[in-house]
């Protein structure tokens, strides 16, 4: 077996186009921001990651990876290790709290390293990660309520999307392309009645999906117990409609439609409070931020010992951070739901061969030891340029929404 020392690791930023999707924070910039991450073995063999692209996280990674050179890529207890020890710290514009910084970075590195473990040893990831459970992993359509175009005038190829006819056209659009099954609507933006309204038109449109709704916190205690007799019989689940644990465990006791969080349950010690409480019966996991595959699996059997549903939770992203989803999400038999991904409102991609594609809603596995997708250098160069000269190091959607609407102001809950 060639030598699976970490010989170099490279931080990549890049930018790539993203529509005037609407939330309860904003609206999405015209470039969302990721970091590409390339661990190089003594042996050669190159891993890739795929994470966030804010300063705070390109910084921490920076900082990071010079004291991973000489760990071997399996030892996931050194990397956590260099990364509890200060490097947090060091990144300019940290902002977020060591706690949350700490994981980030592990996550990040950790999915390639076992890329490169992969590609060393000739296994995939998720036969590393346990063996595969599924042979293919099903995606929900997200939709989004959207601008027909960014605040500089350039459209986009989505159109506007505001009201329940518009949304079901986004759906057919999204399904027609691939074939997904349950239906997210992410909420919070406009009246909760307006909102609802668009369910049950995408109800009436396509009477067998599975829903779900998202105001992320949008939502008061009052606003939520009073919409839940409209919500109940028409949603799977409930995704954080209200602030906070307390305030969703009130939600919680007064219904029995589960409620979801990608939101206040997001590191491990939010769990006992969340059990204690009864306020999410589902967790929407994330190994971009619960610190990489081997945490998420952990966290699934939690999950399971717990009685909680399982699903994923995602954001703006690429073909890497796709492909490892998809191979954590085939080696988790606890999978209740089908998973989030922002990748259709993806144009660019970054992997050689281009984007991956959906078979009815699912991805299977991609071809080929580790993740099973390779670089494709010249999108990289471009995407990199692309970084450079947007300007944009952080995300910031509430900016962003105000110059379409110059008198919103952020507020959560707002209804
Ligand atoms: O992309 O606007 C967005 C979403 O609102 C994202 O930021 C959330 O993190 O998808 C996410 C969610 O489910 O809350
Ligand atoms: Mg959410």
């Amino acid at each position: 077996m060639p030598d699976t020392r970490i010989a170099d690791i490279r931080i990549t930023p890049i930018a790539f186009y993203d529509p005037p999707l609407l939330n309860n924070s904003g609206c999405h910039q015209p470039f969302a921001l990721r970091s590409i991450i390339e661990v190089e073995t003594e042996g050669g063999v190159v891993g890739l990651g795929e994470s966030y692209g804010t300063l705070s996280v390109i910084d921490g990674l920076k900082a990071l990876a010079p004291r991973l050179v000489g760990i071997d890529v399996t030892d996931l207890n050194a990397l956590w290790a260099q990364a509890r020890g200060g490097v947090a710290e060091q990144a300019v514009g940290y902002k977020t709290g060591t706690g949350r910084l700490v994981p980030r970075l592990v996550s990040a590195i950790e999915v390639a390293m076992w890329d490169a473990f992969g590609k060393a040893t000739g296994r995939r990831v998720c036969d590393l990660l346990g063996g595969q459970v599924r042979e293919t992993v099903p995606f929900s359509a997200y939709l989004f309520y959207k601008f027909a175009g960014h605040h500089d005038a350039t459209p986009d190829p989505w159109g506007e999307v505001l009201t329940p006819e518009q949304l079901v056209g986004e759906a057919q659009r999204m399904i027609d392309a691939h074939g997904f099954r349950a239906i997210k609507l992410k909420a919070g933006i406009l009246p909760p009645e307006e909102e609802i309204a668009g369910l049950r038109a995408l109800r009436e449109a396509f009477p067998e999906a599975p829903l779900r709704i998202d105001p992320n916190g949008g939502w008061t205690v009052e606003t939520t117990l009073r919409l839940l007799p409209q919500l109940e019989g028409l949603v799977e689940y409930l995704e954080d409609p209200t602030v906070g644990i307390e305030g969703n465990a009130r939600v919680q006791a007064a219904t029995d439609i589960p409620l979801a969080t990608n939101m206040y349950v997001v590191a491990d010690e939010h769990l006992p409070p969340n059990m204690a409480q009864d306020a999410f019966r589902v967790i929407l996991s994330d190994h971009h931020y619960w610190g990489g595959l081997k945490a998420s699996r952990d966290l699934a059997k939690i999950c399971e010992i717990w009685g909680l549903g399982l699903s994923m939770h995602s954001n703006s992203h690429m073909g890497i951070s796709l492909a490892a989803m998809t191979h954590l999400a085939a080696a988790t038999p606890n999978l209740t739901y089908d998973c989030d991904t922002h990748y259709p409102w993806q144009t660019d991609e970054v992997i050689a061969g281009g984007k991956l594609a959906f078979t009815d809603g699912s991805l299977g596995l991609p071809e080929g030891p580790g993740l099973g997708v390779t670089l494709d250098r010249e999108a990289l160069a471009r995407l990199h340029r692309n970084y450079v000269d947007c300007g944009i190091t952080e995300r910031d959607d509430e900016s962003e929404l105000r110059k379409h609407w110059p008198d919103w102001s952020f507020e959560r809950p707002k209804f």
